[in-house]
């Protein structure tokens, strides 16, 4: 059985959602970063991990994509001219999008929002990639077109913690219409039920 070792209120939600997607049954062990549950699996002491028997997983894109190379969904096959297209959409979800959420987000926690000015950009790099998004998404259900795949779980995550945030998410049009239906799959909402049901 899968272990991720983390919490919801952290990327630890894309494994969760993954495994999901799969259908495949998995442990949570609530751990907070820094806490000596992180750092015996993991050096830096950041969450998540994912335990696959002796295999001990850090980094959550690396995870995801792991799971869905190893049970062959959610993915196209390595080597394909198809793969190289879904890993530059989930690098740029990486670069452009989480790159200004977590800059916000640690202005906050670690740096006691020592520039001020620095929400700013961020928001406006965000929005930035939210007008490449929606140029290249391109009016298809997902980036890759009608398959689901990583970068629209990563994407679809970095859109649920960009609203918690108060980033300037899009309220119409098909980028608004895209994020809804990320919200709306089974998989997604089946994750929401069991971090309801986690000991508070
Ligand atoms: N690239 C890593 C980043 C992991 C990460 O920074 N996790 C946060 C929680 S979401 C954390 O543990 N932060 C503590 C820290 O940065 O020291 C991933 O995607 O898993």
């Amino acid at each position: 059985m899968y272990k991720v070792i983390g919490s919801p209120r952290s990327r630890a939600i894309r494994i969760y959602w993954m495994l999901e997607e799969l259908g495949q049954p998995y442990d949570i062990v609530l751990a907070a970063p820094h806490s000596p549950e992180a750092l015996a699996f993991n050096p830096s002491g950041k969450i998540p991990v994912l335990v696959d028997g002796e295999a001990v997983l850090t980094d959550s894109v690396a995870i995801v994509q792991y799971l869905a190379d190893k049970h062959g969904t959610c993915t196209f096959a390595a080597g394909t001219v198809n793969r190289a297209i879904q890993d530059s959409f989930t690098q740029f979800c990486v670069d452009e999008i989480e790159g200004a959420l977590w800059t916000s987000a640690k202005q906050g926690l670690f740096y006691e929002n020592c520039a001020p000015q620095m929400q700013e950009i961020c928001h406006g790099e965000f929005t930035k990639a939210m007008e490449t998004l929606a140029r290249r998404l391109d009016g298809k259900p997902y980036v890759m077109g009608d398959t689901f795949t990583v970068p629209d779980l990563i994407l679809g995550h970095c859109g649920s913690w960009a609203a918690g945030a108060k980033f300037p998410m899009p309220k119409d049009g098909p980028l608004h219409a895209y994020f809804k239906r990320l919200r709306e799959r089974p998989a997604y909402l089946a994750m929401g039920k069991r971090v309801a049901e986690l000991p508070k």
